[in-house]
């Protein structure tokens, strides 16, 4: 039954090298104060154990919806976490505010989809934004827009579409019209974990509905003049579809905080990347350098000028992260999470003493 939820040989072989008396469970959704878990068959109501909770130490450690567990089950309906099984994979965003650290959003993915509103929350530099962030994450993505029947120049944004990620698959939907579902379909295969992401009011739960076949998460009107969604969701959510795939819903985010590297931003932007094959110097920074492809692009109109700006602006950003994080010396960004086997030894340790 773990197999509906996304259990393989992978997560088994993971699982039967920790030796462990706890259960695997998948966390399903992750609330403020406990989590819900599946674990064979049935869903259960979960907190963390005391001393698991104690020894985080940073945000990365936390189970999030996605996560397998290893967990004590009780008969009542009830779980604690004792740990978490090595992860896949972890899609992660910088924290808003001042604060460098991570805020992780689901773990154990397949692929991502981007979702984007094609009326008034159209905008090329956001998804270049999640691009970015779903690379570092090592995660595939799909890009989907939505709302076409309220898109206006339709036409023109394909184009801007296909120009700036002609390398990653796009699908147009409309979760009004059901149109492009067929599509999106395609991408959802048995046993296989997709999050949906976006900001508030582009449809994700509207989407997830209609894959789920009812109507199971809320949705809400957004604000007709600036499309503004007013955060429906409020829990990261996993729901399994009909074929045996699983979605992800998650709240909309008012900005994904840049949490990658510098040649994530270059996989964000082919085109650019694609010129500077030809620049002169390997190194080349495509700002003064002489016989730069990417400069010699944008005179020619090759490469538009808001490309070449909005790619400049997620450079400075990062820069600037970065140069604070050095600052703070001991923050090491490619630092995921820790190998959290050594822990489960830990406490058999303890068990075996009492
Ligand atoms: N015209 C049109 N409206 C849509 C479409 N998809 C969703 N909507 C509407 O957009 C509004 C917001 O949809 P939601 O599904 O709640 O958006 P969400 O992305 O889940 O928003 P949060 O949960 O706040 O992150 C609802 O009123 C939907 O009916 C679409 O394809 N076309
Ligand atoms: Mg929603
Ligand atoms: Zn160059």
């Amino acid at each position: 039954m773990l197999e509906r939820y996304g259990w393989n040989d992978h997560f088994q072989r993971e699982y039967d090298k920790l030796d462990t008396p706890f259960k695997p469970a998948r966390v399903t959704a992750q609330h403020k104060n406990y989590y819900h878990v599946i674990a064979s068959e049935c869903e259960l109501v979960a907190e963390m154990a005391g001393r698991f909770e104690y020894l985080i130490n940073s945000p990365e450690e936390i189970p999030v919806t996605g996560d397998w567990v290893l967990a004590d089950i009780f008969k009542d309906g009830k779980a604690i976490i004792h740990d978490i099984l090595p992860r896949k994979n972890l899609f992660s965003r910088k924290r808003s505010g001042k604060e460098l650290q991570a805020q992780v959003i689901a773990a154990n993915l397949d692929l991502i989809f981007i979702i984007t509103g094609l009326d008034h929350n159209f905008s090329i530099p956001r998804v270049q934004r999640y691009l970015s962030v779903v690379d570092f994450a090592s995660i595939k993505p799909v890009l989907i827009f939505n709302k076409t029947d309220v898109a206006e120049d339709l036409e023109q944004k394909k184009q801007m579409i296909h120009e700036s990620f002609n390398n990653i698959v796009s699908v147009f939907t409309s979760a009004i019209n059901k149109e492009g579902m067929e599509e999106i379909k395609h991408f959802l295969k048995k046993g296989q974990t997709v999050c949906f992401v976006g900001s508030s009011g582009v449809g994700k739960s509207t989407i997830i509905n209609g894959l789920t076949g009812e109507d199971r998460i809320r949705t809400k009107e957004v604000r007709q003049k600036d499309s503004k969604g007013r955060h429906t969701t409020s829990a990261r959510q996993m729901f399994p579809l009909p074929n045996g795939a699983l979605v992800i819903d998650t709240p909309g985010m008012r900005e994904l905080g840049l949490w990658c590297d510098e040649d994530d931003l270059d996989h964000a932007f082919s085109d650019i990347a694609n010129l500077a094959v030809n620049c002169r110097f390997r190194d080349c920074a495509h700002t003064t350098e002489p016989g730069c492809a990417v400069l010699k692009a944008l005179e020619t109109g090759k490469l538009s000028e808001s490309q070449y700006k909005s790619y400049f602006k997620l450079k400075k950003e990062l820069k600037y992260i970065k140069s604070k994080q050095s600052q703070k010396g001991s923050f090491n960004p490619k630092l995921r999470w820790k190998e959290r086997s050594k822990m489960i030894k830990n406490y058999k340790k303890i068990k075996g003493r009492d």
